[in-house]
Order: C-alpha cells, then structure tokens, then sequence
C-alpha cells in the first residue's frame, strides 16, 4: 500500500528549512526510525527519521529544497518486508550522490544556494588540473552528516582533511573510508573546476568571489540587523581585576578537571553574571513595545556566543542560578562541542534571557556587542592583561579583565549599566563569597 510520509515538526517555531541531503533513493528500503533526510533550519541541521517502514517508491524532494512541516517526503509502499535489513548500510553511506545527473536540470540549479564556495579558488593559477587524480579537501567547513562524523571519529579521520567527490562538497562515507585507504577520485577533480566556474565574477576592478550564504550565516544576518535596528543599544565599559580569581582558577581546576572540564574565566563570569541578574532584574528583561510592558524573566538562562566553523551559535544554559560552577563548566564544554559539531539542537539555543560574548580566548581591549534580542543586555569580554594599577601610592602589576556592556536604552538606564557592570566587577574580584561553597 502505497503511504506519504511528510515533514514533521522539527523544533518549537520551526515551520521550514532547507534540504541538505537527501539520504534515500527509489527502490531504497527504509526502516522505522532511519534518517532519511538532512534539514538544514536557522541554526542547525537536524536529522529527518522515517516514521514508517517501507520501500520508496518515489522521494517528492532534491537536495537543495526548501520544504515546510507536512509538505511530502516520500511515498512508500509500506508493505515491503525488506525494510530493516539495509538500514545500516544507508545510514553509513548516503546513496544521493550516485544519482546527481538523473536529477532535473532546474534542480541542480537550486544546490548552489547552500554550496560553500572557498575563496582562494578566486585565481586563475591556483585551480588544479580538472585531470588531476588528487581530488580537492573541502575545506575548514566541513559538510557532513552526523554518522559520517561519527565514522570520522571512530577512523580517528579529520573531516577538514578529507578530499570530497561531491558536487556540493558534502564528505561521504566512501570519502572517509577512501581517504583511509588513501584512494582518490576523478569526480573530486571534477568538483573543483565546477565550484571554480560558480565562484568566479568579475566587477569593475578586478575578479571577485561570490558566496552563497550558509543558513547559518543568513540567520545572523538577518538577526543581528533587526537586533541593531530595532534597540537603541549604549555599550558600557568597565574593568575587573581578576589577579585572585586567576589564581582561584588555577588552584580549583584540577578539581574540574578530575570532573572532565576545563575551568576557564568563562564560567566564573557566567556565574557571576547569573547571580547580578538576580539582583538587577532589568537584566533578566524583554521590552513588549506592542503591549508597553516590561517583561521579568523568573527564570536565569544565560546564552554563551561560541565561535564555531560555520559562523556565531549561541548555546543556551538553561537555569544557570541552579548549577554549581563545575555544571555550568561540563556544560559549557557540552554546548560549545555540540556548536561546533553542528549537533545543537534548537532547544539548545533557545529561551536565553542574557548573552555573554567572550573573545578574550582571541585577543582583543574592547568590542561593542549587540543585543541579543528579545534580551535586553549583553557582556562583551575582551582579553585580560596585566596592567599597572596604583594600589596605596605604588604601581602594581593586576591581571585587569575588560567588560563591555550594551544595554537595550528603553529598560535599562546609564546609572543602572554602570551600576550592575561595577556589581559584576566587584564580585569577580572579590569571589569567594559565591564559590567557597561549592
Ligand atoms: N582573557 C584572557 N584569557 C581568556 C579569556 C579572557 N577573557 N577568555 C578565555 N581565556 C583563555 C582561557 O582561560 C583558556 O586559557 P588556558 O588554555 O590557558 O586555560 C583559553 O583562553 C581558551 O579558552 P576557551 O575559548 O577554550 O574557553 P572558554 O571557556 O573561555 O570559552 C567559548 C568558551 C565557547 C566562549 C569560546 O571557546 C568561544 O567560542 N569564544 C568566542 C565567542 C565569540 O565568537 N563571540 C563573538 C560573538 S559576536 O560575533
């Protein structure tokens, strides 16, 4: 009997994304609960399982489609017995790939929408032979499905390093395993001039790059533009002297470590912002300009920007006021991980009430963060340094950790910025109180 099956919800306020990869094929037997489809939406791409066994007797969708929850996947006769005994080879390795001229031309046009295209194949000299047998690695943005990751892993395999055959420059299962044994492919030839006839243009000076935007990129593109628009933002600056807690840090963290994280200045900062929040609970506010009311947060989920291959993800702790500084440590590490795997689900980045953004790891004195909206503040954290700083008429050398704090000026007022900031210096120079417990 032939069954659709079609999109179901994939989050909360997730009503479309876009198709990655088709992982089945006509003629395919499908088991219950087997991937079937890769969705790429804002922030994640999110594995599409079958909810019902059966042989495809057509797949209504091609890499590249945007789809919406109910729109048709596929139709299967349901009836088929051979479902489960293939379901392991699928997942392994993704048959689409195999079939890309069978698709219509108006199809392929589509792909290059989500196609990551490297800018150094802007030069005419640096394109490889198409004849070439050395195919092309995909780069530092790595397109692979989470068992190819998983694959990756286990054959101790880094997705950076592998060479892909894929006109999208997605890495396939046979990429690893060929990679292992180091075998190539022409098709991986073929790819590069492909990629380098899309990617080149030329404007009034010179040659230039095109790039599609990556879901992700779009998203934040379009994010941060009504966060800038929309709230009149004033960034606030101040410093903490972190000298105690540095050494705090490196005292306590074997602790952590025993526990499988790292104890970094991160965590005391989130902590620490956790419990200001408390205090100042226009911190913990969204402004309803629609309704003129302000909104208190009862509840402290404090969002940590992770810098991560495929662009900005905000991880989200959720009720951070009751984690210990060694959970909310494991669970940074957690999130951070799973931002960079593109594993997040989007309840992992959803219901934040306050943002931190530290760059120190990289460097920098200052930067002027936006507002995650609908939040009404956000920490900058630039790189601590030693500085001089006179201390009863003598200079001495203190470990000084740069804030910067924008605020949503509609909710928040100047002496109140300064206010809550000098809270949040005090208390990281003075920690014990807040963490001796622990
Ligand atoms: N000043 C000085 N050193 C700092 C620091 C700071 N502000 N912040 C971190 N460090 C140090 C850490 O202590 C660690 O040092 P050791 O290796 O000597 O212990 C090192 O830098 C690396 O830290 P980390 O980045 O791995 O870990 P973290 O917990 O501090 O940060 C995370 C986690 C996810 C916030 C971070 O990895 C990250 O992605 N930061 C970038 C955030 C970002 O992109 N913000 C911009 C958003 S707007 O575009």
């Amino acid at each position: 009997m032939a069954t659709e099956f079609k999109l179901p919800e994939l989050g909360e306020n997730i009503t479309s994304g876009t198709i990655a990869r088709v992982l089945v094929s006509k003629g395919d037997s499908v088991s219950k609960g087997q991937s079937i489809l890769e969705v790429e939406t804002d922030k994640a791409v999110v594995e599409v399982p079958c909810g019902i066994a059966g042989k495809v007797a057509e797949v209504k969708v091609s890499d590249g489609d945007t789809i919406k929850v109910g729109d048709v996947i596929l139709v299967l006769d349901a009836s088929d017995s051979g479902a489960s005994a293939k379901s392991e080879e699928k997942d392994a390795a993704p048959k689409k790939e195999a079939k890309a001229e069978d698709k219509p031309v108006k199809k392929d046009e589509k792909k290059p929408a989500e196609k990551p295209a490297p800018k150094k194949e802007v030069k005419k000299e640096e394109q490889p032979d198409a004849g070439d047998e050395d195919r092309k690695p995909a780069g530092d943005l790595a397109l692979a499905s989470p068992s190819v990751r998983r694959l990756a892993r286990e054959l101790d395999v880094k997705l950076e390093d592998v060479p892909t055959s894929d006109p999208d420059g997605r890495i396939t299962a046979e990429d690893v395993k060929s990679f292992v044994r180091g075998g190539t492919k022409k098709a991986g030839a073929q790819h590069a001039a492909t990629s380098k006839t899309a990617a080149t243009d030329e404007d009034k000076w010179g040659s230039i790059a095109r790039e599609p935007m990556s879901a992700v990129r779009r998203k934040t593109a379009q994010h941060m533009t009504h966060c800038w628009t929309t709230i009149p933002h004033v960034t606030h600056f101040d410093k903490a002297d972190i000298t105690a807690l540095e050494a705090m840090r490196k005292k306590h963290g074997r602790k952590v470590e025993q526990a499988g994280g790292k104890l970094t200045v991160t965590s005391f900062i989130v902590k620490v912002v956790v419990e200001a929040l408390q205090r100042f609970p226009q911190f913990n506010a969204s402004v309803d300009m629609e309704r003129e009311e302000i909104v208190y947060r009862q509840y402290f989920n404090v969002g940590v920007a992770a810098d991560t291959p495929n662009g900005l993800l905000v991880p989200v702790l959720k009720n951070t006021d009751q984690m210990s500084i060694t959970e909310i440590t494991l669970k940074l590490g957690e999130l951070a991980e799973k931002a960079r795997e593109r594993k997040l689900a989007l309840e992992d980045m959803q219901g934040g009430t306050f943002t931190i953004s530290n760059l120190g790891g990289i460097g920098g004195h200052g930067f002027t963060p936006i507002i995650n909206s609908p939040e009404a503040a956000i920490l900058g954290v630039s790189r601590a340094s030693y500085e001089p700083v006179l201390e009863n008429g003598q200079f001495a050398p203190r470990l000084m950790l740069p804030l910067s704090l924008s605020y949503d000026h509609r909710v928040i007022d100047g002496a109140d910025a300064a206010r809550f900031a000098r809270w949040i210096c005090e208390t990281l120079e003075n920690p014990w109180a807040l963490f001796l417990e622990d």
